[in-house]
């Protein structure tokens, strides 16, 4: 996959070069290039910003900077017809106005050949950028959840530590991806390791047994419960009696 990030803090992404994402750049699954909004600009004060139209607080991302890098990016890989993007690149705007990041999201974006993310600061971007990416590519503005970031770089990261993680061979052990949390549909199961007793609390006998049955089962108890309580939102509506 290659993932290209534009953003005017591009050293905020260095954390990209480390575990397991660092990894899978350097074995070839994962190209991420990192652009500087300001490169893409003209004046001598690299300026990106200006006054709202219609007047408000805060300062509005300038569209011509954002135009350039999409041109850079995208090159003549889309051409402006409204053809039939399926499988071509997918520009993501991290927005807290847009869809909600889910895992069921990260596992589809995870298929895609090429990821683009523009991070938008102060109080957005020009909406005729959005509308100008959309002619050029597959267009998604996603928020991370209900609350306010001033920018989205944070978000990003965390968006493509999430997809990243499930391009096929990131992760060294493909089975641990199938019993987290969010995978089917709970809360995962709290887990134990050595020593059975630690500090005057001790591991649930039932995981010392061997009995992979029984195990099975306190576990998919555990994650019901435990989503139940912390997450009933994810459960399915209750029966009516
Ligand atoms: Cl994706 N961006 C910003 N700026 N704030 C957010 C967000 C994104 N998701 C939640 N809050």
């Amino acid at each position: 996959m290659r993932i290209d990030i534009v953003t005017i803090f591009p050293t905020f992404f260095d954390a990209l070069d480390i575990s397991l994402l660092g990894r899978a750049r350097e074995d070839g699954i994962l190209e991420v290039g990192v652009h500087d909004l300001r490169d893409f600009t003209h004046d001598r004060h690299r300026t990106v910003d200006d006054k709202p139209y219609g007047g408000g607080a805060g300062m509005v991302m300038k569209p011509e900077p954002w135009g350039e890098a999409l041109d850079a990016i995208l090159g003549e890989q889309v051409p402006d017809d409204g053809a039939d993007r399926e499988g071509g690149p997918i520009v993501i705007f991290p927005s807290p106005a847009g869809e909600v990041f889910t895992q069921a999201m990260a596992r589809e974006l995870s298929a895609a050949d090429h990821l683009v993310f523009g991070c938008g600061r102060y109080e957005g971007i020009d909406h005729r950028v959005f509308d100008y990416a959309g002619s050029r590519a597959s267009v998604r503005l996603v928020s991370l959840g209900d609350y306010v970031l001033n920018g989205g770089e944070v978000a990003v990261m965390a968006m493509i530590e999430a997809i990243g993680r499930l391009i096929p061979g990131v992760i060294g052990n493909p089975e641990s991806l199938v019993e987290e949390s969010h995978e089917d549909g709970l809360l995962e199961y709290p887990s134990y390791t050595k020593p059975a007793s630690w500090r005057g609390l001790d591991v649930p006998p039932v995981l010392m047994g061997g009995n992979h049955g029984a195990i099975a089962t306190w576990r998919r108890d555990a994650q019901i419960e435990r989503t139940k309580s912390v997450r009933p939102d994810l459960l399915p509506p209750a029966q009516s009696p």
